[in-house]
């Protein structure tokens, strides 16, 4: 294939055709790559090994990371994406500190200069590694083909273990097209990486152990440190055995179905109110795969002041970062839990406790005026969870309200299912991460759940899912607004709007503070998304009475190729509950 004979019988290949075999030997089986000048080698090594390998071209390369993304976020596998340099390289920057944020691992792949240029401000070159050191688990500059090999290596253990992350290649295209003799059997070489997964000591298993045996108010918070870790099935185990009740944070959301029994859904700013409720009222939180993050925690001080904390991570530098642990344990998760599951017995008595936070839940269940005449968000998001039930459903989201209600109001029973740009909350990762989970799994239903603005972002990923015929569905839910910002605006900045319009402005009256009476009133909508959809190939309809929902929905489900339901939803509804940030529980507003 790739390979030539050389006079002492060896195998001798250029540097782009070793990037590809090590990728094809790594099972990568989708890799979403947009060529310019400086990856035009990796791009044709592509093409040799296109049976293995299904190249997507994505239509912007944040959607190409993004995507690389969707197929990481939903099936643990590492996630490859590729560009060239300078504007390519930039423009995945975005998706590589989305990576970063979230645990995600990821295998950025950069075209660059030739080795000799570098430096000289050459056409397209971009420091792309300086630019990314901050964002990256770890990054490479290629400077000889023969670390080629090595270097794919290291980047997919170093992308895979611990905790997971991206990793930066950036390959000059000298070092692409050079020949060298290959040597598939290269150790790697990574003094200051441990190679040995963290794992609990028996003496932590059996302090854990004893203080949910003796605790009276346990409840568990669980992260996307758990998914990582594969750890979901022995988390749901560690939940028979004991009848502890559980929230998850939004990176956690499916390692416990929503519908289960001791379910106390999200917590957090737009968390559940019963979950922050049981946050405050715990004696024992045993935080697993978590990171206390602001959006979690608010005031920290306030944050589950009456409990003990047991907390597991694989990354020793979570521990204690943002909240100090009594009993804290360096492990990785899933480890941690089997060895507890072998020895852990149910807490005396938590009826009181459990009985407690079903009653929390009752009183303050996630609601809307289901009353309202139009479509709420909330609604739609209801309706569709209920219609998807039966089906291998994967829902992504865009950043902003429609985010949070769908993290609120879609039942989620698996994890790796509900996909969320948490840490970093970046604005168009919906529709092209969808894209890349439709790739990996293609006989699911993998639906969009966005706002407009968010939509836009990368609505011309449109293209890429018409042109390989992804299906992906995208329920737009279109209140012509940035809802969320409008929210704080509302909230907190006396309503007063400050560019959070995306429909056109007329000047003169948006100078004036009748600009808000203006919005209320918008008919015109803009723009036309059904047109834009169709013009990109896909299916496409709008709906606005909420009697004609579901059958839109069903429209939406049942068709054959990608579709976009362009739902007319109100501006004016806020997600709650909120904490503001930096506020504690006992400032959470309710109505
Ligand atoms: C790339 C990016 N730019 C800006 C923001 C700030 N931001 C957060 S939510 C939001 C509004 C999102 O609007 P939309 O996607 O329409 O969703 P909605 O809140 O209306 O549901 C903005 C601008 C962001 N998160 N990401």
């Amino acid at each position: 294939m790739a390979s030539a004979e050389t006079k002492r019988g060896t195998q001798v290949m250029t540097g782009a055709d070793i990037l590809v075999k090590s990728l094809v030997d790594h099972n990568v089986e989708v890799i979403f790559a947009y060529p310019g000048g400086c990856s035009m080698p990796m791009h044709q090594s592509l093409t040799k090994y296109g049976t293995k390998i299904r190249t997507i071209l994505p239509r912007h390369e944040q959607g190409g990371g993004f995507a690389a993304q969707g197929i990481a976020r939903s099936t643990g596998r590492p996630g490859v994406v590729m560009a060239t340099s300078g504007p390519g390289a930039t423009n995945l920057v975005t998706a590589i500190a989305d990576a970063k944020l979230d645990s995600i691992p990821l295998i950025a792949i950069t075209g660059q200069v030739p080795t000799g240029v570098i430096g000289t401000d050459a056409f397209q070159e971009t420091p792309i590694v300086e630019v990314c050191r901050g964002i990256t688990k770890h990054h490479y500059l290629v400077t000889k083909v023969d670390d080629v090999a090595r270097v794919m290596k290291e980047a997919f253990h170093i992308a895979t273990t611990g905790r997971p992350g991206p990793v930066l290649i950036d390959m000059p295209k000298d070092v692409q097209m050079d020949q060298c003799h290959v040597d598939w059997e290269v150790p790697m070489n990574l003094p200051g990486y441990r190679v040995k997964k963290p794992m609990a000591q028996p003496e932590q298993i059996r302090q854990i152990a004893a203080a949910i045996k003796h605790s009276k108010r346990p409840l568990l918070y669980a992260g996307g440190g758990v998914i990582g870790a594969e750890g979901a099935v022995a988390l749901r185990k560690l939940i028979e055995l004991t009848g502890m009740p559980i929230t998850m944070t939004v990176m956690g959301l499916g390692l416990y179905p929503n519908d289960g029994p001791l379910s106390l859904d999200m917590l957090g700013m737009h968390g559940a109110a019963y979950a922050n409720y049981a946050v405050r009222d715990c004696d024992l939180l045993i935080a697993l795969g978590v990171r206390f993050d602001d959006r979690v925690t608010g005031k920290k001080e306030v944050f589950a002041q009456n409990a003990k904390i047991i907390h597991v991570d694989i990354d020793a530098s979570e521990i204690n970062k943002n909240k100090v642990a009594h009993i804290p344990v360096c492990s990785d998760v899933r480890y941690a839990l089997e060895e507890l599951n072998k020895i852990v017995e149910a807490p005396d008595d938590i009826s009181a406790w459990v009985k407690h936070c079903k009653e929390l839940k009752h009183k303050h269940p996630f609601h809307y005026d289901e009353h309202f005449d139009g479509i709420l968000q909330q609604h739609a998001i209801r309706e569709l969870s209920n219609m998807t039930q039966d089906r291998d459903t994967f829902v992504t989201v865009g950043v902003g309200q429609h985010q949070m209600w769908a993290a609120q109001f879609f039942n989620f029973r698996q994890p790796r299912h509900w996909l969320s740009s948490s840490g970093l909350g970046t604005m168009g990762f919906g529709l092209p991460s969808a894209m890349g989970v439709q790739a990996a799994n293609p006989n699911s239903l993998v639906i969009d759940i966005d706002g407009d603005g968010s939509f836009q972002m990368n609505i011309q990923e449109l293209a890429t899912l018409h042109c390989e015929k992804l299906p992906v569905k995208v329920l737009l839910l279109n209140n012509q607004h940035l809802g969320m910002v409008v929210q704080w605006e509302d909230r907190f900045m006396g309503s007063n709007r400050a560019h959070t319009y995306l429909g056109p402005i007329d000047h003169e009256e948006a100078s004036g503070i009748g600009v808000t009476e203006k919005h209320a009133i918008v008919t015109e909508r803009y723009p036309d998304f059904v047109q834009i959809a169709k013009g990109y190939g896909c299916g496409a309809a709008t709906v606005s009475k909420k009697s004609d929902l579901r059958a839109a929905l069903k429209e939406m489900i049942d068709y054959p190729g990608p579709f976009v339901l362009d739902v007319s939803v109100p501006y004016q509804e806020h997600v709650l509950p909120m904490i503001p940030s930096g506020k504690s529980v006992n400032e959470m507003i309710l109505e």
